[in-house]
């Protein structure tokens, strides 16, 4: 063999090693994800449960790493981001992404589910997928639903038994035009705040109350400063898991799909470590003294039919095709 030779072999095969390593590097993704809640919250809990799984299933080379509690801006800043590119992931409310997509208004609206299994049916039929899909010409690719109850009305001065009782209370909205109109509707006046900015607001009185879930009502301290809990249970507002469409159309097919199967994967484990924390976070609030209570559900379901001829009738098409899901 020639010196030359000799020469050239090491060094194309130093090069082939340093190609490989740049390749791997370069391969290797990690995905930025906001939430606004803590560990050990439910929707994180269930996004860490796909990380997992994407991380196995691509052997390590990609990653989700998750930014908790509204590091990273309120929800609607975040749906932005999604949508510039400037973020990858991002679990919101469904009433976040309807502020950019208002076809997702359908699944706010109070009482449109008759309990959690018709709920389900329809967010993991065609109504959910095609929902989940529209949200492309948004420049998001919805990835999956995830389960986060009913929400009801909380507050400071007593108990609401029928809408009549919540007049006069300024209550705390999620920036979303849908809820706006149906706490107003209600009759108590609505104040749009983002999420992690309530219980500074709820504890110097600015507001007398708020709407949500148990669990948010619990993690997020609201308890504290409004210790009354009026079980009425007026929309029940799944949570959504996003990515960037930016960062989807950098991703190969087979990373599309490893990504996509895992979200699905994800969202019976989500929804089981939601009742849990549900039945944990009420005993947990019952022992630190909120009152809670039954309501008039029929004082509230009552002339909704207005409420939906006067906000909702766009989505008259789809509300009828919900209603017949059995
Ligand atoms: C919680 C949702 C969270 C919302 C929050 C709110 O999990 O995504 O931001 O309500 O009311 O239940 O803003």
């Amino acid at each position: 063999m020639s010196k030359k030779r000799l020469l050239v072999i090491p060094l194309l095969i130093g090069l082939f090693f340093t190609q490989h390593a740049i390749t791997a590097q370069q391969s290797k993704l990690i995905l930025h994800c906001a939430d606004v809640h803590a560990f050990g919250y439910p929707t994180i809990e269930g996004v860490l449960y796909m990380a997992k799984l994407v991380k196995a299933r691509t052997n390590g080379r990609i990653e989700i790493v998750i930014y908790p509690e509204g590091s990273l801006g309120s929800e609607a800043s975040v749906v932005e981001m999604l949508q510039l590119g400037a973020l990858d992931m991002g679990r919101v409310s469904v009433s976040q992404a309807a502020e950019v997509n208002p076809e997702l208004s359908v699944l706010i609206l109070p009482f449109i589910f008759k309990d959690e299994t018709h709920k389900w049916k329809v967010l993991e039929g065609a109504i959910g997928s095609g929902l989940l899909n529209s949200l492309r010409n948004y420049d998001l690719i919805g990835l999956c639903f995830q389960e986060s109850g009913h929400r009801s009305f909380y507050n400071s001065k007593g108990p609401i038994y029928r809408p009549e009782d919540l007049r006069g209370l300024k209550i705390r909205v999620q920036p979303s035009q849908i809820m706006f109109q149906l706490v107003e509707y209600f009759g108590a006046s609505p104040v749009p705040i983002d999420y992690n900015d309530v219980y500074p607001a709820l504890a110097a009185g600015v507001i007398d109350g708020a709407e949500n879930n148990i669990p948010s009502y619990l993690t997020s301290g609201h308890y504290k400063v409004a210790g009354y809990f009026s079980y009425d249970k007026h929309t029940s507002i799944p949570e959504i898991v996003l990515l960037s469409k930016k960062t989807w159309l950098k991703l190969t097919d087979l990373d599309r799909k490893i990504i996509m199967a895992a979200a699905k994967e994800s969202v019976s484990y989500q929804r089981e470590l939601w009742s849990e924390f549900e039945v944990t976070s009420r005993k947990k609030l019952e022992q630190a003294g909120c009152k809670f209570n039954e309501v008039d559900e029929e004082a509230f379901r009552l002339g909704l039919k207005k409420f939906y001829h006067k906000y909702a009738k766009r989505y008259e098409k789809t509300i009828s095709q919900i209603q017949k899901v059995k």
